[in-house]
């Protein structure tokens, strides 16, 4: 057999298997310091009293309901962490989980803050040799705040499309995010970036967030509905916060339990698209945001009977459009491939 370049090309592009685990961690563990091989620890609720460590994410949205305080990713390759400036980071040579904050103090401008942050981010991840992101999480304060154009989720977007813009061929390279408001202030960005790209994927049953019309904003929201990442012991699915969005159209605007049936369905549509549908994903977690406490109690039921065994967890924050009540993000994977 003649080996041919392709081949070889094809085999330096083999992914590796997925180097961490992502595990629901309790308060104890939290608070306590993190051994070596912590890629990160992410605590929701309140601040924890916990020795300062740039692995260390806060997010402060109140746990309604779940077994877990937060989460910790545990790497199967050596970390290595550090803070520079705004930048807290662990990477293990395949993945770099990072985290990027500005107090309030910074927002007074939020185009202009959230600019500066997304430029921080590509500069550091390319810097470091993880140029891809695969996954996002944006927590922005009082992210309903200001009217019309003006509103504080608006300006995030239009700051962070100033500065993803600038990368050439830059809406093939989205990733999955999550933006999400928070009770206090500030933005804080938490972003998983790969050595190589994982692949884009869209909902056919929603238009790309970074196709919606004008109404929406002066620039539209940049990211991907879900990344594919084709770890060799198994696919991962990272998808986006998902809502009750049809084409780009909320539906049932206000309404709680119509918003979590669509959002189901359009999770579905996104899982039954010919390129996925083959393949058996499992969903492995989901995260719900919830714009109002109260909504809870009559959304357990349709938990249950929608997202089954998979475990849930239920944040309390505010959703980018006011008549949207609820958001959920997923991870579904593959199972590991058994050979005979
Ligand atoms: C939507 O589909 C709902 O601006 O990063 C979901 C996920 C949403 C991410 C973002 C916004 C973002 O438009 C909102």
């Amino acid at each position: 057999m003649i080996a041919t370049g392709l081949e070889s090309a094809q085999s330096a592009l083999a992914w590796p298997p997925c180097p961490y685990r992502v595990r629901g961690a309790s308060p104890d563990e939290l608070s306590a310091p993190l051994p070596p091989s912590v890629l990160g620890a992410v605590a929701y609720g309140e601040p924890p009293c916990s020795p300062s460590d740039p692995r260390r994410v806060h997010v402060p949205l109140p746990l309604l309901h779940g077994r877990r305080g937060g989460e910790i990713w545990e790497s199967l390759l050596p970390v290595v962490h550090g803070r520079e400036g705004i930048v807290g980071y662990a990477e293990n040579g395949t993945v770099m989980l990072l985290s990027l904050s500005l107090p309030e103090a910074d927002l007074g401008n939020t185009e202009g803050a959230a600019e500066r942050l997304y430029r921080e981010l590509l500069r550091f991840t390319a810097t470091k040799g993880y140029p891809h992101l695969l996954r996002v999480w944006n927590f922005l304060g009082q992210i309903n705040q200001g009217d019309g154009d003006d509103e504080r989720y608006r300006r995030f977007c239009v700051g962070r499309h100033r500065a993803l813009s600038a990368a050439s061929n830059f809406e093939r390279r989205l990733s999955a995010a999550t933006a999400i408001g928070t009770a206090g202030g500030g933005l804080s960005v938490m972003v998983l970036a790969g050595r190589r790209p994982g692949r884009q994927i869209e909902n056919p049953r929603q238009l790309s967030a970074y196709r919606y019309p004008r109404t929406y904003g002066e620039r539209s929201p940049s990211f991907a509905r879900a990344t594919y990442v084709p770890w060799a012991d198994g696919s991962q699915l990272l998808v986006s916060g998902t809502a009750s969005i049809v084409g780009h159209a909320t539906a049932h605007a206000g309404d709680a339990q119509a918003q979590l049936r669509q959002t189901a369905a359009n999770l579905q549509a996104l899982l039954a698209q010919p390129s996925l549908a083959r393949r058996g994903f499992l969903p492995e977690q989901y995260t719900l945001y919830l714009r109002h406490e109260e909504d809870l109690i009559t959304l357990l039921p349709l938990l249950d009977r929608m997202f089954g065994n998979a475990p849930l967890l239920v944040l309390k924050g505010d959703i980018c459009r006011r008549e949207l009540m609820l958001e959920v993000e997923a991870i579904y994977r593959l199972p590991a491939i058994r050979r005979p």
